[in-house]
């Protein structure tokens, strides 16, 4: 299934994610402090710069590889997880894809350096709806654009010393067309809101973003004025394998978790593991993580073969958090009242972790309607599905 090399890069990732992640993770959580001092490592073994080609200071990795290392971190730290995903797939990502060669000397170094991206799309009104963008960029006289508006669950919002963020180009309502643009953070008007109380994923940054007149030249808008919607849903292809990744390292956290508890607790006595009914759990936890890892290794090489895939990294995100999260809440199952209320167990951070893996980046519903017109698409053409 998986390469030689990519076997020994998931035992070197694993080996460092468990050696200098791991450790943190529950004070991270419990704190709701950002992962500061992840940074560095992370960044000198190359996984803030996965996409990122070696001429702009990169050391990239096929996307399965990429996967396997969002996975690694995801399995004993969510936060990690999310923070890479974020980082290197919404990111750098669009930068590289539709930025100039200006923008790419610009931004990715840096991002290969440790500093992080982030990404806005998500409005108040602009969840599922990714189109109901309400920020505004207004070509002024003078030639620069002038942009307001708020962005809302923004990862890294207040890390990220550069947003990729998307904006009406038009302020007539019948016009839709959106445009994106990289918005440095040191720039006049660009603030950052307070940082969200969240169930999980609490080592991780998420914000508000806030747009106050801010004047940015044409050399920060990315592509061709309204390119952003596709640039934007092109981007999310890919980040969902990410988030796939994330939703599998955590349900295989939580596995291991289980499968290790239900050994040596003893019950009527003996270990509960004896029962069938925990071994039934057992085998169809292992089994579903097992297709997870499949769909989202094949979207992986779908993404790098160049085929379409946008409807398989759909599969992939939609399957992998949906399994994640019936797994983490049965691993609590097993774990009882240990695992779900003392915080002894990694399982019932998991489990508030994995939940949004069925939300970000887009909802179950979103990835079900994404594959659903792709059937619909190939029925009308007459493909085979
Ligand atoms: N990549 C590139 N282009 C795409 C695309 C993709 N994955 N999906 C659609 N497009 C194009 C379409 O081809 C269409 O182009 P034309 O106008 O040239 O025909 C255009 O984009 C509009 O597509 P569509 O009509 O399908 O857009 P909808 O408004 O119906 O929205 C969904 C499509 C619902 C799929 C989209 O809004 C979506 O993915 N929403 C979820 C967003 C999300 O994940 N939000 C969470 C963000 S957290 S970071």
């Amino acid at each position: 299934m998986l390469e030689k090399h990519q076997i020994e890069f998931r035992e070197r990732t694993r080996s460092f994610m468990e050696q200098k992640i791991q450790p943190e993770a529950v004070t991270l959580d419990k704190e709701q402090r950002f992962l500061d001092q992840h940074i560095k490592p992370l960044t000198d073994e190359g996984f803030l710069s996965m996409l990122i080609p070696e001429e702009f200071g990169g050391r990239p990795i096929d996307t399965v590889s990429y996967s396997i290392a969002v996975e690694e971190a995801s399995r004993v730290c969510g936060s990690t997880g999310i923070t890479l995903a974020a980082h290197n797939s919404l990111g750098c990502y669009p930068i590289l894809a539709f930025g100039t060669k200006e923008q790419k000397e610009r931004y990715l170094p840096r991002a290969a350096k440790g500093e992080l991206l982030a990404f806005g799309l998500s409005e108040a009104d602009a969840g599922s709806d990714a189109g109901g963008t309400r920020t505004l960029a207004l070509k002024q006289e003078s030639g620069e654009w002038l942009i307001n508006g708020s962005k809302c669950w923004i990862t890294s919002a207040t890390k990220a010393f550069a947003t990729i963020a998307s904006a009406r180009t038009s302020d007539k309502p019948e016009e839709k067309a959106i445009t994106c643009f990289i918005l440095d953070k040191d720039a006049p008007g660009y603030s950052v809101g307070k940082k969200e109380n969240k169930l999980g994923l609490r080592g991780s940054d998420t914000a508000f973003l806030h747009f106050d007149d801010m004047k940015v030249g044409e050399e920060s808008r990315l592509g061709e004025i309204g390119d952003g919607f596709k640039q934007m849903l092109k981007t999310l292809d890919g980040g969902r394998i990410s988030i796939g990744a994330m939703a599998l390292g955590l349900g295989q956290g939580a596995y291991e978790c289980a499968a290790r508890y239900a050994s040596e607790r003893v019950q009527f006595g003996r270990p509960i593991s004896f029962n069938q009914a925990v071994q039934h759990k057992l085998a169809d936890m292992a089994t579903e993580l097992e297709a997870a890892r499949l769909l989202i290794y094949e979207s992986s090489r779908m993404k790098d073969a160049g085929k379409p895939f946008g409807h398989y990294s759909a599969m992939a995100k939609l399957y992998a958090s949906e399994v994640g999260t019936r797994v983490a809440a049965n691993a609590i199952r097993l774990l009882g009242g240990i695992g779900c209320y003392t915080g002894e167990y990694p399982a019932e951070r998991i489990w508030r972790d994995v939940k949004l893996c069925e939300i970000g980046e887009g909802t179950s519903e979103i990835q079900r309607l994404v594959i659903a017109r792709k059937i619909l698409k190939d029925v009308k053409e007459g493909q085979p599905l």
